[in-house]
């Protein structure tokens, strides 16, 4: 497929990725109405999402210059429905002459679509759009223990020297 051969021209994600199955491209707020909030549902929980809500919060996304990355893998035969998502945070730093941090964020793909490597295709792209365009100088992600071999396979491993904490409210 056209996935294996694509690398990211100048890492800019200028140009939309087909082949006969899939396109991936940046997320829209048309996405909304092609199961984008039902994808994130099959991650975590969700609540409800207005119209109104979910674009407002693309608009406060986009309006954070280089910041987020949001891509989507959309179904070309199956009425554009929204199948895969993955998400790169740039996050700017002081440390490290002014630094940015990578995250990885909120990866699904639906659960018919799996099997296929569209995950690992997402993962790379963002990876290196993170290295290469962003000037990453680490990129981290959080995730369940079943998927810790799968993000081993994208590069990503334990740091000794790190722990990974959280508070929940
Ligand atoms: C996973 C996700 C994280 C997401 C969280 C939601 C990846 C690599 N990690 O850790 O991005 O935000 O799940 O779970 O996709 P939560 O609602 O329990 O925080």
């Amino acid at each position: 497929s056209i996935f294996k051969e694509y690398s990211l021209k100048d890492c800019k994600l200028k140009e939309n990725i087909y082949d006969e199955k899939y396109l991936i491209r940046p997320l829209a707020i048309i996405d909304y109405n092609h199961g984008y909030i039902e994808l994130l549902r099959q991650l975590t929980e969700c609540g409800t999402i207005t119209y109104n809500g979910f674009k407002q919060r693309f608009n406060q996304l986009k309006q954070c210059l280089n910041t987020y990355y949001v891509l989507v893998i959309e179904d070309i035969n199956s009425d554009k429905q929204i199948v895969g998502t993955a998400t790169l945070v740039c996050e700017k730093k002081f440390i490290r002459q002014l630094s940015i941090r990578g995250r990885i964020e909120d990866v699904v793909i639906h659960d018919r679509c799996r099997g296929q490597q569209l995950g690992k295709l997402l993962i790379d792209l963002l990876t290196e759009l993170g290295r290469k365009k962003c000037d990453c100088y680490k990129i981290s992600l959080e995730c369940k223990d079943h998927l810790v071999s799968f993000y081993q396979k994208c590069g990503y491993n334990y740091e000794d020297k790190q722990n990974f904490l959280c508070q929940r409210f």
